[in-house]
């Protein structure tokens, strides 16, 4: 075991000998501190003693250093924790998939706890059978698996009037990004059997607020998903458990927890009071409704408040997460001097429609401050906007749908703070 350890040191150095030697030094002189660091030279506890056996952690959490990479609400936004938002730890996490234990909570009256044995998926309305599906029933249909953002209407709200929140996590941290299995919902209503009058469905939860939402039937024969699996595990209690939907890149108010209703409509039925809660006041009065569809967005999630650069000046990963509801990010610029000038990141892989892209942009800091911004460009040719051109627009008492360039101001010392420039 012992030896075992140190063939695995040895090939370390040899490794990053070799990079060096390569002439593909990142970090030029990062060999010459082995000689006096005691984690290189002397044999570490962790290699005296052996770890835990397999029966230790039947389900794993993450290691103990990572406690702090947790979802987190903020506590004068509402009145108590039940109606109410967490945000997901966006500028600790990386690549594109959300796991299930750090992802944002949104529910209106709290999460229940519905067991498969109870669930019941009704189809009503204008259908030619009225019909209910078990859990089990559900698991019979043929099932498809797609990647898709859940990006909550209210995300980044509270910035409308001005730089509010410091930190990613709390400006853009409700959203989520999972790998999801399901029946398409064009599967269960041909089953049923659609009404030619037809138009819309109204969707509902089995938990006390029902979140009840309308969705055009255009839309529901399209892409939406009843999916029983996130990230290729069951849904976790707080995000649905066992059947929630999948409306994709569709606001996240849509995406239903615990579906326990379908009715087919022939016109859009107001829910009870949240409708016009998910509605954006325009600076003459008037409203902005049914805006349903999550515009092109990005945000740089490292360097940003919460995760400042500790390294000093030198090379730098500039990373962050950009996506569309219109389709596939194709394209992300990022400034470090406020938009004077912009390079374009690389993404880490091809934007997919309706999920999150990561970039990259690695760049020789200087050590200079920084106004850090990114631009997302989605395949419909529209750019996100500056926040300057999104007020124009939509005034200052929105509250939903803000989807502007966000700046963090980068310090000489490596911290950063969320700032608004004009
Ligand atoms: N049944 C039910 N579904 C619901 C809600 C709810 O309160 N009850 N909240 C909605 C809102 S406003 C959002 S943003 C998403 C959040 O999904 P999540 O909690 O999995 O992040 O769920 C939606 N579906
Ligand atoms: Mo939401």
């Amino acid at each position: 075991m012992a030896s075992n350890f140190t063939d695995k040191a040895t090939t370390r150095r040899a490794f990053l000998k070799g990079s060096v030697a390569a002439g593909g030094a990142v970090l030029g002189a990062g060999a010459a501190h082995a000689a006096g660091d005691p984690l290189i030279t002397e044999t570490q506890p962790w290699a005296m003693e052996l770890g835990d056996g397999v029966d230790a952690t039947p389900y794993g959490m993450p290691i103990r250093f990572e406690t702090d990479v947790v979802r987190r609400n903020v506590e004068w936004l509402t009145a108590d924790t039940i109606s109410s938002i967490n945000f997901t730890p966006i500028h600790a996490l990386d690549g594109t998939i959300t796991p299930q234990g750090c992802a944002f909570e949104r529910h209106h009256s709290g999460a229940i706890e519905l067991a498969k044995e109870d669930y019941r998926l009704m189809i009503n309305g204008l259908v030619e059978e009225e019909m209910v599906f078990t859990y089990q029933d559900l698991e019979r249909f043929p099932r498809e698996q797609h990647v898709y953002f859940c990006e909550c209407a209210a995300n980044t709200g509270m910035e409308w009037a001005g730089a509010q929140l410091n930190g990613a996590q709390f400006t853009h941290g409700m959203i989520h990004n999972m790998e999801y299995t399901g029946v398409p919902l064009r599967t269960l209503l041909k089953e049923a059997g659609i009404k030619t009058e037809s138009k819309w469905v109204f969707v509902e939860g089995a938990d006390a607020s029902s979140n009840g939402r309308s969705i055009p039937m255009e839309k529901a024969l399209d892409d939406v998903l009843v999916a029983f699996k996130a990230n290729g595990e069951a849904l976790r209690k707080e995000h649905g458990y066992p059947v929630r939907l999948v409306v994709p890149g569709w606001e996240g108010n849509m995406w239903v927890k615990w579906l326990r209703r379908i009715e087919v409509t022939d016109q859009a039925v107001e829910s009870r009071e949240e409708t016009s809660k998910y509605t954006d006041t325009l600076e003459d009065g008037t409203s902005r409704k049914w805006t349903w569809v999550m515009d092109a967005k990005s945000v740089v999630t490292s360097p940003s408040p919460q995760s400042p650069i500790t390294h000093g000046k030198g090379p730098l990963v500039i990373t962050g997460l950009a996506w569309s509801g219109r389709g596939s990010i194709t394209r992300v610029d990022v400034t470090l001097d406020g938009g004077k000038n912009w390079q374009q990141a690389r993404l880490a892989a091809p934007g997919q429609p309706m999920a999150l892209t990561r970039f990259y942009l690695d760049v020789e800091w200087d050590g200079e401050e920084m106004l850090l911004q990114s631009r997302a460009h989605d395949d419909t040719g529209y750019v996100q906007p500056t926040k300057e051109e999104l007020r124009e627009v939509r005034g200052l008492n929105s509250i939903y749908h803000n989807n502007c360039i966000q700046t963090w101001w980068v310090k000489p010392n490596g911290e950063a703070e969320n700032v608004e420039i004009s």
